[in-house]
């Protein structure tokens, strides 16, 4: 009976390592405006379309790059200066990488010329509770790692068996 309890709790913790394991997803890159780049946008609502078709599942600890060639600024700017293109003093080189320090809504614009007027600007809003951490250690687990924990609970596993079955 007692045995079976331990086998069972063993069992237990084998799959939820598994399940961790499986389930830890690395943090994503996002290119933004794809192969445009970040540019002066073919139409007012290319970059906020793009937002909307790319960042739905944007998680804490996932990234945005910047890439651009001509004159462009990158700037986290309020709600309010978002929706006014307020240009705020910004001047970041190419490619620039912006990883959201935690979640909620981000406002980004280029503060260069009317740029933004003319649609270089999106915002998004970055899912997670700040509460849980970002990244999971488990993501950097290499599958060596994985297979000592499986070999090692196959082990603790056949004690049981050999010890009370
Ligand atoms: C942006 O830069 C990254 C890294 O240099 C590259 O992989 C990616 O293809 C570039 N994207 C564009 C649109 O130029
Ligand atoms: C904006 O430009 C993109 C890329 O050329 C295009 O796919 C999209 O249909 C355009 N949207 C509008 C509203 O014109
Ligand atoms: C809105 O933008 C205009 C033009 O850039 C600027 O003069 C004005 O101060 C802005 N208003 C607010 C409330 O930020
Ligand atoms: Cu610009």
């Amino acid at each position: 009976m007692g045995s079976r309890m331990g086998l069972i709790g063993c069992l237990i913790i084998v799959v939820a390592i598994v399940l961790q394991l499986s389930g830890a997803t690395a943090e994503t890159v996002y290119t933004v405006g794809d192969s445009l780049g970040w540019a002066v946008p073919p139409n007012t609502s290319y970059y906020s379309t793009w937002a909307t078709t790319n960042l739905q599942t944007f998680l804490l600890g996932d990234s945005l790059e910047f890439n651009w060639t001509a004159t462009h600024t990158v700037a986290e700017v309020s709600e309010a200066d978002y929706n006014n293109c307020t240009k705020v003093s910004s001047v970041i080189a190419s490619p620039f990488k912006f990883t959201p320090p935690t979640a909620g809504s981000y406002y980004i614009i280029c503060t260069v010329d009317d740029h933004c007027e003319q649609g270089q600007k999106f915002s998004f809003t970055v899912n997670g509770s700040p509460a849980e951490p970002p990244t999971s250690s488990a993501s950097s687990l290499s599958v060596g790692a994985l297979f000592a924990i499986m070999a090692t609970t196959f082990f603790l596993l056949s004690i049981y068996f050999s010890a009370y079955l």
